[in-house]
């Protein structure tokens, strides 16, 4: 039996998070069953989320919880790629988990545009957890401290929101020029970077902060038809 454990969906996305969307997705893709359960940082054994129960074995970090379930499931979704598709992949994804992810993380937790949509969301969060109402604010503005920790450490967060998203604009721009005409990241096959491209580029597409980001994701019709695509064939539901 495998639990996949996540933060929670809105906006209609099935997760806030493009890491859990990205590992539930390729469980999707790979065609494997999950159970989905709301998880706890404190709990995980990388104090991130997402990560597995799977039989017992207790597993963070969506890239290697792939890498378990390929090896587990013996479900291999890169078969015949070549050392260039590889390599490409590979360089994807770091641009997008390792540098996107930051950029967006700043305009989420840090731009007054994103906090506005951000807040109610951990107010909320904050309330099923039982926290009382008069509280939940202050309790917000808590939690918030720690992405823009991260964010800072990292370098994203040093930056000034318009560079910030002068910098993430350049990142749509470079994931659509890649992607092309293709079906998929890397051609006609869905490949396991599509649960990265697409968990990246539709959680900021979606997620509904007025920004430059967005309307510069909008404007790449391969990429807005690609979101559309994944979402359709392995978009994961609740
Ligand atoms: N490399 C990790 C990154 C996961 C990650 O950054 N998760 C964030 C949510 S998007 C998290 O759990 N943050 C909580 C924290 O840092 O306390 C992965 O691929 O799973």
């Amino acid at each position: 039996m495998l639990t996949l454990y996540t933060f929670q969906g809105a906006h209609g996305l099935y997760d806030v998070s493009p890491f859990v969307t990205k590992a539930a997705t390729w469980l999707r893709m790979a065609g494997i069953e999950f159970t989905a359960k709301p998880g706890n940082p404190r709990q995980a054994p990388k104090g991130k989320i997402p990560y597995i129960d799977h039989d017992g074995t207790i597993l963070g970090d969506s890239s290697l919880i792939i890498e378990h379930c390929r090896e587990a499931f013996k479900v291999d979704l890169d078969e015949g790629l070549t050392a260039r598709d590889k390599a490409l992949a590979r360089a994807a994804q770091s641009m997008l988990e390792e540098h996107m992810y930051f950029n967006a993380l700043v305009l989420r937790w840090g731009d007054p545009r994103g906090w506005a949509v951000m807040k109610p969301f951990v107010m909320e969060l904050a309330g099923t957890l039982g926290v009382p109402g008069f509280l939940r604010g202050l309790v917000a503005e808590q939690i918030r401290k720690g992405p823009l920790k991260n964010a800072w450490f990292q370098g994203a967060g040093r930056h000034a929101y318009p560079e910030v998203e002068h910098t993430a604009c350049a990142i749509a721009d470079a994931v659509s020029e890649l992607l092309g005409d293709n079906q998929y990241f890397l051609g006609e096959r869905p490949r396991t970077i599509d649960a990265t491209v697409w968990a990246f580029v539709n959680t900021v597409r979606v997620f509904p902060i007025d920004n430059s980001v967005r309307a510069r994701i909008a404007g790449h019709k391969n990429l807005v038809d690609y979101c559309a695509r994944m979402e359709e064939r392995f978009g994961p539901k609740r």
